[in-house]
């Protein structure tokens, strides 16, 4: 079946203009960042729901702020699901998330006739920013939210079970997707790496998700003067953090693939003239392998808590989430080499390091994730970018991979 003579370079011009225009939506002036539930986050899904309403899309938001599009199919029609998240980062690009999202809107346009349901969805939190713990919008929408998660607490103290409960109270219907009939799950995002570009190819096939996990940690000791307290009688908090940072970068130096990362830190109380009493920060530790990942997770909880004995301090250490890594579906994932392949005959195959909500969706049926070139490999940076030309090439793919399952289903 070819796809009906809709104009594939236009429909991925019409997502280039929409993803600025989306841009604007932040909660914040001065930068990009749209966090789960916030006022940005809600203006965004008015927004994006209109673009899924002109596209023939059945438009649905529910508790958690997952946005849907749906196209139903005949009755006991398998299900397709084109989706990623429309949060940010704090600082965002344009393209992380959103694109898949309204690639998967401009693909719902260029096939009006499926023999399957189609639906796009834009999930509400998978960067985990607000609650630091990430894919809330897609487990809620796979049904698969825990009491931990519901009881998290943001800055403000309030908890994910309260701002939910709310929603509903205000008519948002329960999130819980219909999957009895999944077929599969696409996931397109940009590759916010640099393999695709130093291969001088526009799109690749990804084989599987990094394992994450997400840890706040911190030390207590004692606040006092800079100038009247000897060294050896400190209990500085900061300096033992300063220890642990060191020691997460050269654990991940040691033994890669590993990745670790401190990527926010509080000290208190943060006056150049006081030593620091308390430290708090965040760790994020990512491997392909969880055996690895795991193994230097309980080195440098134990390496905290000998330098909090050495240094009179207490250490803290929690998990706020933690994330197998996760295998993409070959066989889904071979269909859609084939339909990149048709464009682009040299099909990358590139582990994830970043986490997706394919990770959660791979929980439930096949899910395969198309990467998408960007300029240098960069994300989390406003200055992150794909060109028209690859979101053409992109689109393209997808309707073939569409339309391929539109002639001999996933089985
Ligand atoms: O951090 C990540 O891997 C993703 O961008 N949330
Ligand atoms: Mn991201
Ligand atoms: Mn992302």
């Amino acid at each position: 079946m070819k796809a009906p003579g809709l104009n594939i370079k236009e429909l991925a011009q019409q997502v280039a203009e929409r993803l600025e225009e989306l841009a604007l939506v932040s909660d914040e002036p001065g930068w990009l960042v749209r966090t789960f539930l916030s006022p940005a986050s809600a203006r965004a899904n008015a927004l994006v729901g209109g673009w899924m309403r002109e596209a023939g899309l059945t438009v649905r938001e529910d508790d958690f702020g997952n946005l849907t599009g749906t196209r139903q199919g005949p009755p006991g029609a398998r299900k397709l699901v084109i989706g990623s998240h429309l949060d940010t980062v704090v600082d965002a690009g344009k393209f992380d998330g959103p694109a898949g999202v309204l690639l998967g809107i401009a693909a719902a346009a260029a096939c009006p006739d499926l023999p399957f349901t189609l639906e796009v969805v834009g999930f509400s939190d998978e960067e985990g920013v607000r609650f630091q713990s990430t894919y809330l919008g897609s487990r809620a929408y796979v049904g698969k939210i825990s009491p931990e998660e519901l009881a998290l607490r943001d800055a403000a103290g309030i908890s994910v079970g309260e701002l939910t409960a709310a929603r509903r109270a205000a008519g948002f219907p329960e999130a819980g997707a219909d999957l009895e009939n999944l077929m599969g799950y696409l996931e397109i995002h940009i590759e916010q790496g640099p393999v695709l570009e130093e291969a001088g190819l526009a799109l690749g096939v990804v084989p599987g998700i990094a394992g994450q996990t997400r840890i706040l940690a911190g030390f207590t000791g004692q606040a006092g003067h800079a100038g009247t307290t000897p060294m050896p009688l400190r209990r500085d908090a900061l300096a033992a953090a300063a220890r642990l940072v060191l020691e997460a970068e050269s654990q991940a130096q040691l033994h890669p693939p590993l990745l670790a990362t401190v990527g926010k830190m509080e000290v208190l109380p943060g006056a150049g003239n006081v030593i620091p009493g308390q430290v708090v920060f965040t760790l994020d530790v990512r491997s392909p392998d969880n055996t690895a990942r795991e193994a230097a997770l309980e080195h440098l909880e134990q390496f905290g808590a000998a330098e909090a004995a050495a240094r009179r301090l207490a250490w803290h250490w929690q998990v706020k989430q933690s994330n197998p890594a996760v295998p993409c579906d070959a066989g889904l994932s071979a269909r859609l080499t084939e339909a990149v392949a048709a464009g682009q005959p040299v099909v990358p195959r590139i582990f994830s390091g970043a986490g997706h909500d394919a990770a959660v969706l791979a929980g439930v049926g096949p899910a395969a994730m198309l990467f998408v070139r960007c300029r240098a490999g960069l994300s989390h940076h406003p200055d992150e970018y794909a060109s028209p030309e690859d979101l053409a090439a992109a689109l393209e793919a997808v309707v073939r991979f569409v339309l391929s399952l539109a002639a001999s289903p996933y089985v």
